[in-house]
């Protein structure tokens, strides 16, 4: 045992002596020690702080009470030097203080000798000494995303995100990238590869995009979320969007000219898959015109394989009234299913990012579904209900001369 008086300690402590020199001790009288508390748990003190407990010591005994020396094993614990001599009847107070070193629960004792009846006082320490993470946001700063300004694009566009200018605080640290849709358009399943600075998607319908950035710097401390507007925006004054519901259901949009035919294949009078490649030219009174402004276009023919999902775009239409059709023409990959599909049809006027209106309904394979009109009349152009469904008798509208 070594005696281990505080100096490495910095402590605010006032050492009361109760020392009364000049006493004379009567024949029989002794001193006696007593401490309050007789223990100390100090409990968990973090890493790097300390803990300080005051012990009041009260001499009980007839005579003045030395102390000769305290005694400790080294550690975690220490000690202000406690007065000499205590007289009778008087206390004093001295300080013990626990500073971890290590995470873990310690004990200790300190011993303190006297020329007193008894000649011993233990005072049993105990502590543990605990690590705490450091919080994000309180003993950390949060890093900061960015996820770059608005946009406007039309239709399946191809929408490149950039969140490089995301940072550490301090800045130069490594980030990790967490990008997500927050809302969509309706109909909408486009997906996003949200783990990289600048991730692309396509703007498979109109309407608004809200994507939203966090991201994660090396200290694990997540950022608040930033968020961008990707604004999709029909290119035509009249824009047709059909989705449906069911993989392998390969539904087909059509675009009919006033006074044309469904699966006309031989005039073009209907837009469709089998000639949207050729772009058909058409013309007020049924007649091409050359002009291709006034021309509509489907933009892809979707198998039932892709985004379930089929766009038209009349960028300026001539005066007429023009039907929408929806046609359920195969279930591709299991033809003795012809299981419903449910389909949408949305329509946009005006280059509006809101439909003006939505049909939705259920058809089974060989369903012609003649959904609306849409009217033109100079610079006005309103939509009207039709809503009906026949069994297709074309040859094209079966499943049967379609290769998968
Ligand atoms: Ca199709
Ligand atoms: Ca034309």
């Amino acid at each position: 045992m070594t005696s281990t008086p505080l100096a490495r300690r910095l402590l605010p402590v006032l050492l009361l002596c109760g020392c009364n020199c000049g006493e004379e001790r009567l024949a029989g009288a002794h001193g006696r020690l007593l401490a309050d508390p007789s223990n100390i748990d100090f409990g968990a003190v973090t890493l790097g702080d300390q803990a300080v407990r005051h012990v009041v010591l009260t001499n009980a005994g007839t005579s003045p009470v030395a102390i000769v020396r305290v005694e400790s094993a080294p550690g975690a614990f220490g000690f202000a030097q406690p007065p000499e001599t205590i007289a009778a009847g008087a206390s004093a107070e001295f300080a013990v203080v626990f500073a971890p070193e290590a995470e873990g629960a310690v004990q200790n004792t300190l011993t303190l000798r006297t020329d007193g009846d008894p000649d011993a006082l233990d005072l049993p320490l105990a502590g543990a000494g605990v690590k705490v993470e450091p919080v994000c946001g309180v003993d950390l700063r949060v890093p900061a995303a960015l996820a770059g300004a608005d946009q406007t694009v039309e239709p399946l566009a191809m929408v490149r995100l950039d969140g490089s200018g995301s940072h550490t605080n301090p800045p130069g640290g490594t980030l990790k990238y967490d990008w997500r849709f927050v809302s969509r358009p309706a109909g909408s399943g486009a997906t996003l590869n949200g783990a990289v600075a600048r991730p692309t998607f396509v703007a498979d319908a109109a309407g608004v995009f809200t994507v939203g950035l966090a991201v994660v710097d090396p200290n694990g401390c997540r950022s608040a979320e930033s968020t961008v507007n990707v604004n999709v925006v029909p290119r035509g004054a009249v824009h047709l969007q059909l989705t449906w519901t069911v993989k392998h259901a390969d539904v087909d949009l059509h675009y009919r000219e006033p006074g044309g035919s469904w699966f006309d294949e031989i005039r073009q009078t209907d837009l469709f898959y089998s000639n949207f490649e050729e772009n058909p030219d058409w013309g007020p009174g049924g007649r091409p015109d050359g002009n291709r402004r006034n021309d509509p276009t489907l933009d892809l023919d979707d198998l039932g394989e892709s985004n379930l999902m089929e766009n038209i775009n009349h960028d300026a239409p001539f005066d007429g009234t023009f039907r929408v059709g929806v046609n359920y023409y195969c279930a591709h990959r299991n033809r003795s299913d012809q299981g419903p599909a449910v389909a949408t049809l949305r329509i946009f006027l005006n280059h509006a990012t809101t439909p003006a209106h939505e049909f939705t309904r259920q058809l089974t394979q060989r369903d012609m579904w003649e959904v609306a009109d849409i009217v033109v009349s100079g610079p006005q152009i309103t939509w009207r209900e039709i809503n009906s469904v026949q069994k297709t008798r074309n040859e094209l509208g079966g499943c049967d001369d379609r290769t998968n």
